[in-house]
């Protein structure tokens, strides 16, 4: 697949990399990652990384333009579903790439990489520069280190194998990457976001099933001076509470007028239950949007039936086993 995926990028001139709405720091970093080794490999040919910016990841570099996509092939990285891919219409393109780590959704490709058991898009890309003759530099080994590092919430997640760990031993070694450097653009943060998850930490509402959950309002947003995408950005830091085995933030987006859903869990899988309601994403790490507040009650419910039928089973299990 390595050598089939390098083959298709070496006959195309023109080569469109995009990525997931909402992109999160594993979307940007192996797109940019992807699009800065095919320029180092083939510097004349024509590489663009699309999608809408965020003021936040302009560190991982510049997103690209471009208006007449014919004959280009398109890559689409960290993207299992055809209408999360940001700003790239599948039938304007010459041929299409998938290269994945989410459990599958669409086929959309026509070379498709999935690897669910891989903890991240970049580490796919990583993997696909060491087997081909495509070329890494210091900027995309840490590129690829951050798109790693975050994905898998700093190697706590257990998508995190083995595997993981040889891979990015060899990359901090071989690009002598000063780690601590390149984690501060990643977690630096203003202090009203910290304000804000004190906000988040006072008024979660946890439920006799283990789901801790918060609606979060625009003008709370607005009060605190953060903007729709922060709480999902801060969902991780709430992992391991005694009390809660599930937990999701439900958060206004005004200029999308829709319900942000982010939800996390540290046992019951979740992604079943948001994938019927505009969503989807990992077992335990998953989003979804609805259009109202009221919808998300539905959505609570639903997650206390997974969290209660897991409590159950862990209950079951053990009693067999005394
Ligand atoms: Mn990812």
């Amino acid at each position: 697949m390595f050598s089939q995926i390098y083959e298709t990028i070496k006959k195309f001139d023109k080569i469109v990399l995009a990525r997931h709405v909402g992109p999160d720091p594993d979307a940007m970093s192996s797109t940019m990652a992807l699009r800065d080794s095919i320029r180092l490999t083939f510097p004349e040919k024509h590489v663009y990384a699309i999608g809408s910016g965020s003021q936040r990841f302009t560190y991982f570099g510049h997103l690209d333009k471009i208006d007449d996509v014919s004959d280009a092939l398109l890559i689409v990285l960290d993207t299992p579903d055809i209408r999360r891919i940001d700003g790239a219409n599948l039938s304007d393109f010459e041929e299409v790439i998938k290269i994945d780590h989410h459990p599958f959704v669409d086929k959309f490709g026509e070379l498709e990489l999935i690897d669910d058991t891989a903890s991240s898009a970049a580490e796919l890309v990583l993997e696909l520069i060491n087997n081909t003759p495509l070329v890494m530099d210091k900027g995309v080994a840490s590129k690829l280190y951050l798109g790693i590092v975050s994905d898998t919430n700093r190697f706590m997640f257990n998508n995190s194998t083995s595997r993981t760990f040889k891979n990015v031993s060899s990359l901090i070694d071989e690009y002598q990457l000063n780690i601590n450097e390149l984690y501060e653009p990643l977690y630096l943060r203003p202090f009203n976001e910290v304000k804000f998850e004190g906000y988040i930490g006072l008024n979660l509402k946890i439920t006799a099933d283990g789901v801790a959950y918060i609606k979060l309002p625009n003008n709370l947003l607005e009060e605190f001076g953060v903007d729709a995408a922060s709480p999902g950005n801060m969902i991780n830091n709430f992992n391991f509470i005694d009390e809660v085995l599930v937990w999701v933030f439900f958060t206004e987006d005004v200029k999308n007028e829709n319900i942000r859903v982010s939800a996390r869990s540290r046992g019951p899988v979740i992604n079943e239950v948001l994938s019927h309601y505009n969503g989807g994403g990992h077992k335990y790490a998953s989003g979804a949007r609805v259009k109202t507040f009221s919808e998300t009650d539905l959505i609570i419910n639903d997650l206390n039936a997974v969290s209660r039928a897991f409590k159950n089973k862990n209950e079951g299990d053990k009693i067999e086993n005394k």
